[in-house]
């Protein structure tokens, strides 16, 4: 997984806060891939380095999973539903969030994890928003992990009966893999990036229980089939809840916000 592509974690997390340069913290215990166990990976042979890299991935992700479990508690103790936020880079993610946040005042308090390889550009366009964000830059990693969750969640003070957005890094791949804690996973897609992506990405379509279909407004000018991409979608995973929806022009937003209101007020 995280190994192969690239990801290590060894210059860990960091976490800021938009507009208040004293507020960082490092996220030292984080559980991503390869932390300590990289640097005599050329000392094994390619069938033993496998070998290994399996066991590591699997130590990772058990790591991980303990953690999301403890944040999983915490969140269904003080009823904050929290929901991770997963696609391609630029597939709308962050317009999505300025779109419905402004929606869901009326329904309960809405704070906001970002997260991003670099910058504070996305937890800029949600603070604008005024509601409570945090930035987590991940540096070289290429997802959010439970630990990062975990040490944002602490510096926050995240009231009671409330919704916790999280997007993730844009990655179709590694997210998938690594558990938040998070209520429900909802995964974005978008006209421009193709009709077969659910099954190019299956892992991440299976993991998910809500997919949205994004950038309706630009489907007179491409070659898409949203038909086939929400068949293609079902294959994977016929459990997931489907929306089609434009984030720039709000089309489509009725059914996505009277489906999120009934999930928070069962909360
Ligand atoms: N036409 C169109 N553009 C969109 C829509 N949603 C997002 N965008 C644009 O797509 C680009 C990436 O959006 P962003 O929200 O930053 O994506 P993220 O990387 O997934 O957070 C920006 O230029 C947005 O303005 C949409 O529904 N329609
Ligand atoms: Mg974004």
């Amino acid at each position: 997984m995280c190994d192969s592509c690239g990801c290590s974690s060894e210059n860990g997390a960091v976490i800021s806060k938009p507009g208040d340069d004293s507020f960082h913290i490092h996220v030292d215990d984080g559980v991503s891939a390869g932390r300590g166990d990289r640097h005599d990976h050329h000392h094994h042979s390619h069938a033993h380095e496998h070998g290994r890299r399996v066991d590591v991935e699997q130590d990772v992700l058990f790591k991980n999973n303990l953690i999301a479990e403890r944040n999983r508690g915490y969140f269904e103790a003080r009823d904050i539903v929290a929901l991770n936020f997963l696609s391609s880079p630029g597939s709308g993610k962050t317009t999505l969030l300025e779109k419905t946040i402004p929606l869901l005042r009326s329904v309960c308090p809405v704070s906001v994890i970002e997260g991003d390889q670099q910058t504070t550009n996305d937890a800029r366009r949600i603070q604008a928003l005024d509601v409570p964000v945090l930035q987590v830059n991940t540096g070289t990693g290429c997802h959010l992990d439970a630990q990062m969750i975990n040490s944002a969640v602490r510096a926050m003070d995240i009231p009671s009966g409330s919704l916790l957005c999280i997007e993730n890094v844009g990655n179709l791949v590694c997210p998938a893999m690594f558990d938040l804690g998070e209520a429900l996973k909802v995964v974005v897609i978008s006209v421009t990036e193709g009709d077969d992506k659910p099954l190019k990405y299956p892992t991440m379509f299976h993991e998910s229980d809500v997919c949205i279909l994004n950038k309706t407004d630009l489907l007179p000018y491409v070659p898409f089939d949203v038909s086939a991409c929400r068949e293609n979608a079902m294959k994977v995973n016929h459990h997931l809840e489907w929306f089609e929806l434009s984030a720039s022009t709000g089309e489509g937003f009725d059914s996505w916000i009277a489906w999120l209101t009934s999930k928070l007020s069962r909360a």
